[in-house]
């Protein structure tokens, strides 16, 4: 369950946690038009900090531009009201976040004139899939629901009705007792999970899924270059179903999932069944960063 905070930002306003709520008619809750961000703040040594503030801003700005949705506000504005929304609760540690969202005016597919609303709520939110699994690996199985084809869903956008085909792919997964479902693209080739993407690791060697049926994950881009700093090599490649069940490591990176090591996929263990030393040493190096505990990579931080 979800524990309310103070306040909410809506529209430019602060308003109470009980207050945010949106008219039924609200065109987005009807067809899914809508862009969302996911993104955390950690507490550190020396303070809290955002990881990679401007590049979920810059997402979201995507997201909405794809979706057509005109920005009432500027990347500074959003930025720094996502800031004013994690201070105003006083929050050390959160996830963040922002929608956007087509608001109350005509119903109907074509969403007419209807003001583009944008709402930033911040709550605390643990290891998303268990610490259990954040420590030792999930076991994930192959979804039965197929990732989105490019041309139906534009993948470059976090658009909240993609998510239908996540809640269908994760239920199914979870009700037949795993904790991940991993998505296959309409090709056959392994996609994304239904809100982590997937690297995989054999003889030394990172592969992960190319951006073209992906969601282009901050987190993803953030431990490809961790592994280049460590001369691990890093390939952007197709790989099917069986790759991984013969690589040595997998693994899934997500805001929300951070670096969650895969110990089991549809029943095959893999690798030695416990989290190897590439996925351990680039959990160590991606918390280090995130809590300022390592000099490098200041710039993804943004203190609150
Ligand atoms: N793929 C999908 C489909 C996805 O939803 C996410 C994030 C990623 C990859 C990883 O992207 P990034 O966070 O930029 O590294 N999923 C968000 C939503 C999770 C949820 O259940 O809500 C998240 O992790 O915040």
């Amino acid at each position: 369950m979800l524990e309310p905070v103070e306040k909410i930002w809506m529209d430019g306003k602060l308003v109470p946690w009980a207050d945010a709520n949106v008219h039924i008619l609200t065109h987005s809750l009807h067809y899914g038009l809508a862009a969302f961000e996911g993104i955390r703040c950690y507490k550190g040594q020396s303070g809290s900090a955002i990881f990679r503030l401007q590049e979920h801003v810059d997402r979201l700005f995507d997201s909405a531009h794809i979706g057509m949705m005109e920005m009432p506000y500027d990347r500074k504005q959003i930025a720094d009201a996502i800031v004013e929304t994690v201070r105003a609760n006083r929050l050390d540690a959160c996830y963040i976040r922002p929608l956007v969202y087509i608001g109350y005016g005509a119903m109907g597919v074509h969403p007419g004139n209807n003001p583009i609303r944008i709402a930033i709520a911040a709550w605390r939110w643990g290891a998303y899939l268990g610490d259990e699994a954040l420590a030792n690996g999930m076991r994930a199985r192959v979804s039965s629901f197929t990732r989105h084809h490019v041309n139906v869903s534009m993948t470059r956008g976090k658009i909240s009705g993609y998510y239908v085909n996540s809640i269908l792919a994760k239920r199914e997964a979870k009700v037949d007792g795993y904790d991940e479902a991993i998505m296959l693209d309409p090709e056959g080739y392994v996609s994304e999970g239904t809100g982590e993407n997937i690297f995989i690791v054999r003889r030394g060697m990172l592969k992960t899924t190319p951006l073209t049926s992906i969601l282009e994950g901050i987190t993803r881009s953030s431990v490809m270059e961790l592994a280049r700093e460590r001369n691990i090599p890093v390939v952007e490649e197709r790989f099917t179903r069986d790759e991984m069940y013969v690589a040595d490591e997998v693994f899934v990176t997500g805001t929300a999932a951070e670096l969650t090591p895969v110990r089991e996929i549809d029943n095959r263990r893999i690798g030695t069944g416990k989290p190897g030393p590439v996925t351990l040493a680039l959990q160590k190096a991606f918390f280090a960063i995130v809590r300022g505990e390592d000099p490098a990579h200041q710039a993804w931080l943004t203190r609150v």
